[in-house]
């Protein structure tokens, strides 16, 4: 019957190891020091009693090595405790290069999925033992979190910027998905599951979801429909800067700051065109606030990456060649 009250969480990931293995050490670390201190408080009590009315205190002369032991020891073992989490930390917050790309969607109450190859689920994630996954995410409404304990993994998902987060899941089975922020009246149901499938059994279950486009598909589609291309051509004489090779690049802007080419920036220039104003260019651009659903910007971003040759994600993605054949 324990079998269903489990005290701990299933371990899904190499990540859910380390955290664990953290996790207790701090644990006994701070159980053995408050036995230290509790035992100490008593039998000094004890030891040191009142032993007769009217006997005064004195005091005590210890040498400063003791003082110096006492702090010296415990700063080299906190120290080491906060080396420790941090590395665990850095290593769980920063999707490696070579991750693939799904995007994630919070919303009053479930969670929407859109995996490259353009399938769509709502709070079941399919996805494939033994490969990085990077989930960039966000919310339509309030702020959420997208919590999986058996990967020892969660983030916030905010409303207008995107946050990522990382696993690579090293056993199959199903695992809960949570809300760990409280988001609303029916906050409690926002749950769904990763569902963690050996790889041919997830390209079967992608082949017979027949997408009808990829997501750099839909990206590419959508940057036609808003004729994007009447000034965001490849040609120095463009009214806007080039797309082309400008991932993950510095440019300058018109009020002399800088600032890196990625997903937040393309997004902030789609919706606010004139917030940070690439230099050397007019204010032309109108906004898209209010005409593209968080899907579709997520589309159009990850075309306008493809646009870059070796950025991050737009390799692996053989969605590249095959949206070209679903275009035509
Ligand atoms: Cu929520």
């Amino acid at each position: 019957m324990w079998k269903n009250f489990p005290l701990f969480p299933d371990k899904a990931t190499e990540l859910a190891a380390e955290v664990d293995q953290l996790t207790f050490v701090f644990l006994a670390i701070a159980l053995f020091f408050s036995l230290l201190v509790a035992t100490l408080v008593i039998y000094f009590a004890i030891r040191y009693r009142r032993r007769s009315e009217g006997q005064i205190g004195e005091t005590e002369e210890t040498g400063i090595w003791l003082e110096i032991v006492w702090s010296v020891i415990p700063l080299v073992i906190l120290l080491g405790m906060f080396f420790w989490g941090a590395k665990i930390y850095i290593k769980a917050y920063r999707p490696p290069a070579d991750a693939v790309e799904y995007f994630v969607t919070g919303k009053q109450w479930m969670w929407k999925f859109q995996h490259p190859e353009g399938n769509r689920e709502i709070n079941h994630l399919h996805v494939p033992v033994g490969q990085r996954i990077r989930l960039t995410m966000t919310s339509e409404d309030v702020i959420h979190s997208f919590f999986v304990p058996a990967f020892r993994v969660k983030a916030d998902v905010l409303p207008g910027r995107f946050t990522s987060i990382w696993f690579e899941a090293n056993k199959t089975g199903t695992f809960t998905l949570f809300c760990a922020e409280f988001c609303g009246a029916e906050h409690s149901q926002m749950m769904g599951s990763v569902i963690v499938m050996e790889p041919q059994d997830y390209e079967q279950w992608l082949a017979a979801g027949q997408p009808e486009q990829t997501v750099i598909g839909s990206g590419e589609a959508l940057f036609a429909k808003y004729v994007c291309n009447t000034c965001h051509f490849p040609d120095s004489a463009a009214r806007a800067p080039i797309l082309q090779g400008i991932w993950g690049k510095e440019v300058a802007l018109s009020d002399g700051e800088s600032v890196v080419v990625d997903a937040n920036y393309v997004r902030e220039s789609i919706l606010e065109p004139t917030a940070k104003l690439v230099k050397g260019y007019q204010p032309l651009m109108p906004t898209y606030q209010g005409q593209l659903s968080e899907e579709e910007l997520f589309q159009l971003i990850s075309y306008v990456r493809s646009l870059t040759s070796g950025a991050a994600e737009s390799e692996d993605s053989v969605a590249v060649g095959d949206s070209k054949e679903s275009e035509e």
